[in-house]
């Protein structure tokens, strides 16, 4: 007999406007925000996961690598990050990368089977005379039948246009937090000043990436209006990176905050979980901080609505799970790396992974690489 599913009978109090899985909403209030944080934890898995089918496949991630093409030497203060000047990271400056090292990068991550490749810039703006370079890598890296992401701070309204006419796919922009919360993370701009540069993007017709950090301190009340803010712009953005907060020697987060400051693993499972319901067609992507999470963690996280990654050993400046470990994690889990249908897509990762490893070589991944261990630091890769 099939199975039918009762949603009074399990006594889950939901609305009926919560029921839509698929029709985006931009008229969410803060109380359903926050309502559906506040849902028993198996009530807003359930939410999650059955909105995150109705709109995905949930046996797919989506798989995007990171290159840094300007370190360091930053003119904004973020609390957060090892790219700021104001701090005293010990991460040196580089100048723009070379447009043939940034596409040598890009080949190698597409033959490692990443379909989107991010170039992020510490810049708090670009400079005008930089955006020749930046519109030759775009096309570079679209030849090579990549997806291509810029993120590289405030733009203008001419740097937009230039970067559509480039053919630049998405743009990284991240809130980063709430509102309220903002100026407790940068003084440098404002949450306006962010704001203005995603209606910029999103007028020019270019995908919008924009998401946040947790655990900086904040409260689930910063959570919940981070969410609301993103989820009630005139269109979701079409990807939304959730990092965990990568704690980086000498940036004034990693000696403010408590060693114990973290956010629970179920709160982070919570955020993911609420960002799928919200914005319903939207890539969530599990970003920053994976190398710290158990992949039981992930695992659920995937359950929850994230349906992308980063992948690659290194994000910005700091490094990430390795791609061994993400490769028997997903066939662990029977997770496939969406596909591109593109004439130079990238090679099948995970297919290779399988080629070339034993029974024994998964299992290992999992026995001696998969908890992380709390004592170790994080290291921060001085290029
Ligand atoms: N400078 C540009 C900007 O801020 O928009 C682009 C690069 S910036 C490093 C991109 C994003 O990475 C930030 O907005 C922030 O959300 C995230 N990020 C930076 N440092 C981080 C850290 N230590 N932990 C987690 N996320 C971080
Ligand atoms: C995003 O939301 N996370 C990425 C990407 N967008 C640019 C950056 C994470 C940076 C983590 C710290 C670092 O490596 O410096
Ligand atoms: Fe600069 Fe971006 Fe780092 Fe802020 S997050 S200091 S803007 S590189």
């Amino acid at each position: 007999m099939a199975f039918t599913y009762n949603a009074k009978q399990d006594g889950i109090n939901m609305s009926k406007r919560a029921l839509n899985y698929s029709t985006p909403r931009h008229d969410w209030s803060m109380d359903e925000v926050m309502e559906l944080f506040s849902l028993p934890f198996n009530d807003l898995l359930f939410q999650a996961h059955v909105t995150h089918r109705e709109n995905f496949n949930p046996s797919e991630v989506q798989i995007s690598t990171l290159l840094s093409i300007k370190t360091g030497g930053c003119a904004e203060n973020c609390k957060y990050c090892s790219q700021s000047a104001h701090h005293e990271t010990k991460l040196p400056a580089s100048k723009l990368m070379e447009v043939n090292e940034t596409l040598e990068q890009a080949k190698e991550a597409r033959k490692n089977g990443a379909s989107r490749f991010c170039m992020g810039a510490a810049w708090r703006n670009p400079k005008d005379r930089d955006m020749a370079t930046i519109t030759a890598m775009i096309k570079g890296v679209k030849e090579l039948g990549m997806e291509t992401c810029m993120t590289l701070g405030m733009l203008s309204d001419e740097q937009t246009d230039t970067l559509k006419n480039a053919g630049l796919d998405y743009y990284n922009h991240n809130i980063d937090t709430s509102r309220d919360y903002y100026d407790k993370v940068v003084t440098t701009r404002t949450f306006d000043d962010r704001l203005e540069t995603l209606e910029r993007v999103r007028s020019a017709g270019i995908n919008v990436c924009s998401g946040g950090i947790v655990g900086m301190g904040e409260e689930r009340k910063d959570r919940v209006s981070m969410l609301h803010t993103l989820a009630t712009l005139p269109e979701h953005p079409q990807s939304v990176p959730v990092n965990m907060l990568v704690k980086v020697g000498g940036t004034p987060l990693d000696k403010l905050l408590p060693d114990d400051s973290n956010i629970s693993p179920l709160e982070f499972v919570r955020t993911i979980a609420v960002a799928r319901i919200l914005m319903p067609k939207s890539d969530v992507r599990l970003s920053a901080g994976r190398e710290e999470m158990s992949d039981e963690l992930q695992a659920m996280c995937f359950f929850a609505g994230a349906n992308s990654i980063f992948y690659g050993e290194k994000l910005l400046t700091t490094s990430n799970a390795t791609q061994n470990h993400d490769m028997a994690l997903f066939s662990e889990l029977g997770i496939r790396p969406t596909e591109m249908n593109t004439p130079n897509a990238p090679k099948k990762c995970l297919d290779d992974f399988l080629d070339n490893s034993t029974e024994d070589d998964v299992s290992n991944h999992f026995t001696s690489d998969s908890t992380p261990d709390p004592s170790s630091e994080q290291t921060t890769h001085v290029a």
